[in-house]
């Protein structure tokens, strides 16, 4: 899955695709690299980010997700009803929800649907995050929620960053067996993401691509079904070297 944010203000790749025509370049490119899903997101949900009107996130999102639909299956990366609804309507097949809530929306698409677990919401979510045992509750949360969406597919990811200190990220990386146990396809998102920068000695976000392929190469070798990354090539690199 290969991460296309329309967006001033994401983490890694903010302002670079904001324009509609560099956002579609650079989706067909992540085809071309090997992505089979593009996830195109209008609102950033980096810690401390604000919300988005949904007209705005509209206008920012519906014209690259038609310009992409002809070419690979296309995901929302939204936690509005009204934006989910539009980008289905416009022909993508998958939800990937942070909130974990939009079930219902995606359910009477027929689509897909990711739920992600995240601890508060995004202003506040990184302001000491506690759990008795991370990997516990979050696969009980995703279990709960997936089990109750009464749809066909439905995928799991822990939400790496979402609430969580560096130790509860590496903890759900560690033990990503027990959420591929649970019989629902995992996703994993790492990519590029600021507990590799604390573990490569606080590197900027675009030097985190080895740690980011090396993360996902990690997750896929546990099991993952799918990473979601900014750099496809690589992770298809390590995804072929994998499955040799
Ligand atoms: N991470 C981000 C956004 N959406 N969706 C899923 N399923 N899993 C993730 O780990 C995940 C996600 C955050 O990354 P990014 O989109 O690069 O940044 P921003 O939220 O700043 O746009």
């Amino acid at each position: 899955m290969g991460v296309l944010n329309v967006t001033p203000d994401s983490f890694s790749d903010g302002g670079r695709w904001l324009d509609p025509d560099a956002a579609v370049t650079h989706g067909l490119r992540m085809v071309a690299d090997g992505a089979d899903v593009v996830d195109v997101g209008g609102e950033s949900t980096r810690p401390g980010a604000d919300p988005v009107p949904v007209h705005e996130e509209l206008r920012r999102v519906l014209p690259v997700v038609e310009a992409l639909i002809p070419h690979v299956r296309v995901s929302i990366d939204t936690r509005k009803t009204e934006v989910a609804e539009a980008a289905l309507e416009a022909g993508a097949t998958l939800v990937n929800d942070v909130s974990a809530s939009l079930a219902p929306v995606a359910r009477a698409a027929g689509a897909g649907w990711v739920a992600m677990h995240m601890k508060g919401d995004p202003r506040t979510m990184q302001r000491a995050p506690i759990y008795d045992d991370v990997v516990a509750e979050v696969t009980a949360f995703l279990v709960d929620r997936a089990s109750t969406a009464g749809m066909d597919e439905v995928w799991i990811d822990p939400g790496i960053g979402f609430g969580k200190t560096l130790e509860h990220n590496l903890a759900l990386l560690a033990h990503l067996r027990d959420l591929v146990a649970t019989g629902y396809p995992v996703v994993v998102g790492t990519s590029r993401k600021a507990f590799l920068g604390r573990l490569t000695g606080d590197a900027p976000t675009g030097d985190r691509v080895e740690a980011s392929v090396a993360t996902a190469a990690w997750a896929m070798s546990q099991g993952a079904a799918m990473v979601r990354v900014h750099d496809v090539g690589p992770t298809v690199e390590a995804a072929k070297r994998l499955a040799r």
